[in-house]
């Protein structure tokens, strides 16, 4: 099903003159409301008015995530706060978070858009929708709640953790769709294994899951252990959380729902913009939004987009799987590189679990990079030798697959640690060193 046809199919022209038009009348309500946006935009001389195609989207200031912090906590909100209902904030690693305000219009499209994403993953109107995204600040559970009422789904907000109770839920509501992060997704899997669950008990047809990184060997294995359609799905805080990009049944990328959220990509060194096809960074402009509506805002993930028409009929275009941010790429020895190419490697191999963390030290002034990963279990007792050639194996497979060769640490089954929302894959201990 598609949930919304009229904007998802709509002609490509069509639907650019609609954004031009709702380009403009953001621009000229900023340049009204937001101060700070005015000044930006007269010191690129450029008014609502001079608007009149996508391309002029080039013309306008960037956001970051340093502009958000500058303006904390509501600078940068176009209505007054007191006429927002809703707030949430993305956690941010240091300082401030980034407060994201919601007016009530903007509640209701952030419904429609996550109506858009669980019919990408099949869902329907007599769905059991599982949400196990954390409820709170974070948009992932509150998101994924309001778009499943407003199709009409069960919605069973039971957020992350207690992963025994979870699978009690599953079985016993007949959850059909589970909405978590891919890795809180695999650490369901093996804790029913760990307390002989039986997967067969739950019903479970598809699954919506993002907010971090993943990998087409994750998709693989939580397809194979859970036994449905597992979709990817994308968003962030500062424009308005999930709801920005889902994956459909055609798992060709993630189709971005553009009449709401006008993608670019960008140089990150330049900040010029790419042509089409090119990979780098994501930015985005929302142009429908009333209380937080930012211009260019600069993502710092990293994908391309394909303006080719797609098989399941959406006319909207998609973004490649994001791999990595900017800002969590790792350098090593000069070669660049993402955490979630060690995961596309490791989960190719069969003696280990998807269960690892990098761990970043500085020798001299060289970072060194190790990769824990946990065995299988079973594997543990056997043989030095035989945990001695997994290791080498490992070593050689990221070296073809990177370009470099790095530490690898086989650790014991479940000591890693698991999380209920992000998996946090990098340990940094380069400070220390
Ligand atoms: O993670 C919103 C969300 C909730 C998305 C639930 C999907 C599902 P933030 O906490 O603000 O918002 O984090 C946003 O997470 O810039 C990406 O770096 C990363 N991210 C989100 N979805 C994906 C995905 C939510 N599908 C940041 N693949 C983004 C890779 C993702 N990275």
């Amino acid at each position: 099903m598609i949930w919304d046809p009229f904007y998802e199919c709509m002609d490509v022209e069509q639907r650019a003159e609609l954004k031009v038009r709702r380009l403009r009348e953001t621009v000229a309500r900023l340049s009204v409301n937001v101060p700070w946006y005015r000044d930006r935009l007269s010191e690129n001389s450029v008014e609502a008015g001079d608007i009149s195609s996508l391309d002029d989207l080039q013309h306008l200031p960037f956001t970051t995530k340093e502009d958000l912090r500058d303006n904390y906590p509501f600078g940068l909100f176009a209505i007054p706060p007191d006429e927002c209902v809703r707030i949430h904030a993305s956690s941010g690693t240091t300082g401030k978070p980034v407060i994201a305000g919601y007016a009530s219009e903007d509640i209701s499209i952030w419904a429609q858009t996550i109506a858009r994403t669980i019919a990408c993953g099949g869902g329907n109107s007599h769905d059991v929708l599982h949400n196990a995204y954390g409820y709170g600040l974070f948009t992932g559970g509150l998101g994924l709640h309001y778009g499943g009422e407003l199709m009409g789904c069960l919605v069973v907000p039971v957020s992350g953790g207690n992963t025994e109770r979870q699978l009690m839920l599953m079985e016993d509501l007949g959850s059909s769709i589970l909405c978590c992060t891919p890795s809180y997704a695999l650490t369901i899997v093996d804790e029913a294994e760990e307390i002989g669950f039986d997967l067969g008990r739950i019903n479970l047809k598809s699954g919506l899951f993002g907010a971090e990184p993943w990998s087409e060997g994750a998709r693989e294995a939580i397809e194979e252990r859970l036994g449905i359609s597992a979709h990817d799905i994308y968003g962030l805080t500062e424009i308005i959380g999930p709801g920005v990009a889902a994956e459909c049944e055609a798992k060709a990328g993630l189709h971005i729902f553009d009449d709401h959220f006008v993608p670019e990509i960008i140089d990150p060194d330049t900040g010029e913009t790419l042509p089409p096809g090119e990979r780098g960074e994501l930015v985005f402009t929302c142009i429908t939004k009333r209380a937080f509506p930012l211009l260019r805002f600069r993502t710092r993930d990293i994908t391309k987009l394909d303006f080719e028409p797609c098989e399941c009929g959406r006319t909207q275009p998609r973004m490649e799987r994001v791999t990595g941010r900017t800002d969590d790429m790792l350098i090593i020895r000069g070669v660049n590189l993402f955490p979630s190419q060690i995961e596309e490697v490791l989960l190719k191999i069969e003696e280990v679990e998807p269960h690892y963390q990098l761990v970043l030290t500085r020798e001299g002034r060289l970072d060194q990079l190790e990769v824990q990963v946990e065995v299988s279990p079973g594997m543990f007792s056997d043989q030095v030798r035989q945990l001695e050639a997994i290791e080498e194996k490992i070593r050689e497979r990221i070296s073809s697959a990177v370009g470099i060769r790095v530490d690898v640490k086989l650790v014991e089954p479940k000591t890693i640690e698991r999380f209920a929302g992000k998996a946090k894959r990098v340990i940094d201990n380069r400070e220390e060193a």
